[in-house]
């Protein structure tokens, strides 16, 4: 085999609670930010359709589970939803979900899917952000009771955890570029918010090792490398680090080396929107570093140095460090209109490796939405994706030179593993190895990817 991966390296796939479970409502399930801002204002939602559309994982998990299986996995990471283990944010636990979760981790066990679980996928319970979400200090303390009791319940069986997923995004969707509740824009808040997840995460690390659970624990992070316009040029360059500061290393260096970047602490402090930062909180963030790393890759940012001169917003933003570029001839997903950059997680992975002690990681995320699926189905009713077979190989392909080089790389998820609801496309972009069929009772339809996959997983590389 041309490509063959390392002994028991993780096959599987991404999916987060609030995507895919459904009932929203109901069994005592709180509100999170998505359900309150959908009965808030379903215009903002495309299509008006929100998280009370989902693929039913809820109700049929056992079934998934099983197709599971068919498709190869060997691992599978989902979230636990906040709002429905404990509905206020804090205090009483819910029994019901408690069931459901406790049954989906046993079924995953039994035939042989290792669960990887994630604490927080931008799912806010409600009663929180009204005490002020990310911005409170209270949020913290909340979330880590919250991690506590998910430790105690599952961390028998759950034997990897994560703090969260894509911790930038909750800052720019709800505090820079509106497309998360709150939706405001606010430099400072952002700022805050950013904090507070780093520290939390942190506390949520204290915590799980303290309790000896024989299990690691880690972070997921979107990381988009930052290609400056010209090498050669230094203010392209120096923009190009600005962003790498701003929506990479804020997180990464803190979950990896318990540090705040010097040159993005430069910044903030220029820009005066430094947090607050209480005594000890430093010592936390140094002291509790992750196990393992997921890394989320999509898309690379490609920059230049700052030309325009209009301003995003009244206040400071990260853009007025740097601007976008559009590279010509660059390779786009139309859908999503996400370049297509398969050697850029090649470049995260080598500076994981050079410059990040070489942490164990694994490819958390990688997929491609696709509008229109239904064109591709063959006579026998199957969506033959070759696009996405192919998407996934190239990438693959990178991920295969970096670990020959010496990179500590332990697996890869695909994102999805069914198609499911995206905040902001709704159902327009499906990424599923599996297709859901929304009008005939969710019926699940492996696509040709889903065959490949298993072939994949199997085989453990290929040809
Ligand atoms: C990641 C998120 C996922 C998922 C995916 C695809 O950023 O962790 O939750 O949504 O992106 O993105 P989208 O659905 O916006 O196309």
């Amino acid at each position: 085999m041309q490509y063959t991966f390392p002994e028991n390296f993780w096959w599987g796939t991404a999916a987060s609670g609030p995507q895919t479970e459904g009932v929203f409502e109901g069994d005592n399930k709180g509100d999170s930010i998505w359900d309150y801002w959908y009965k808030e204002s379903p215009e903002l939602f495309f299509n008006q359709v929100g998280p009370e559309k989902t693929s039913v994982f809820y109700e049929k998990f056992q079934e998934d589970i099983q197709l599971m299986k068919e498709t190869g996995h060997t691992t599978f990471r989902t979230s636990i939803q906040w709002s429905r283990l404990i509905p206020n944010g804090t205090g009483e636990v819910n029994q019901t979900a408690v069931n459901f979760y406790n049954e989906v981790i046993d079924e995953l066990i039994a035939n042989d899917i290792e669960p990887f679980i994630n604490l927080y996928h931008f799912d806010m319970p409600m009663k929180m952000q009204e005490k002020g979400g990310w911005e409170s200090r209270e949020t913290v303390e909340a979330y880590v009771a919250f991690a506590k009791v998910c430790f105690e319940l599952f961390g028998d069986r759950v034997k990897k955890w994560f703090t969260h997923n894509e911790p930038i995004v909750p800052v720019e969707g709800g505090y820079l570029y509106q497309f998360h509740y709150p939706a405001i824009v606010d430099m400072k808040k952002a700022v805050q918010v950013a904090f507070h997840e780093i520290l939390a995460s942190a506390k949520a690390i204290n915590v799980y090792h303290e309790m000896n659970l024989g299990g690691e624990i880690g972070i997921i992070l979107n990381l988009t490398p930052s290609y400056p316009r010209d090498e050669n040029n230094p203010e392209d360059v120096k923009a190009a680090k600005a962003a790498d500061a701003f929506f990479n290393r804020s997180f990464l260096d803190t979950a990896v080396k318990g540090e705040f970047p010097s040159d993005l602490v430069e910044i903030l402090s220029e820009i005066d929107v430094l947090p607050i930062i209480e005594e000890g909180d430093l010592e936390t963030i140094k002291e509790n570093t992750v196990d393992l790393l997921g890394v989320n890759y999509y898309q690379p940012r490609r920059i230049k140095a700052k030309e325009s001169t209009t301003k995003l917003a009244e206040g400071p933003m990260p853009d007025d460090f740097f601007d976008n570029y559009e590279m010509p001839g660059r390779k786009m997903n139309p859908y999503r209109g996400w370049e297509i950059y398969e050697k850029g997680v090649y470049d995260i992975l080598k500076n994981l490796r050079e410059n990040y002690g070489n942490i164990k990681c694994y490819i958390s995320e990688n997929g491609m939405g696709v509008e229109g699926e239904e064109r591709y189905v063959n006579d026998q009713g199957i969506i033959e994706d070759d696009y996405r077979i192919e998407f996934v190989q190239d990438h693959l392909k990178y991920v295969h030179q970096a670990i020959q080089e010496g990179s500590n790389v332990r697996g890869y998820h695909m994102w999805t593993c069914m198609d499911n609801w995206s905040w902001t496309n709704a159902y327009k972009n499906r990424y599923g190895l599996i297709a859901v069929d929304l009008d005939n009772n969710h019926k699940r339809t492996i696509k040709k990817s889903g065959r490949w996959f298993n072939e994949l997983a199997k085989n453990n590389g290929f040809e």
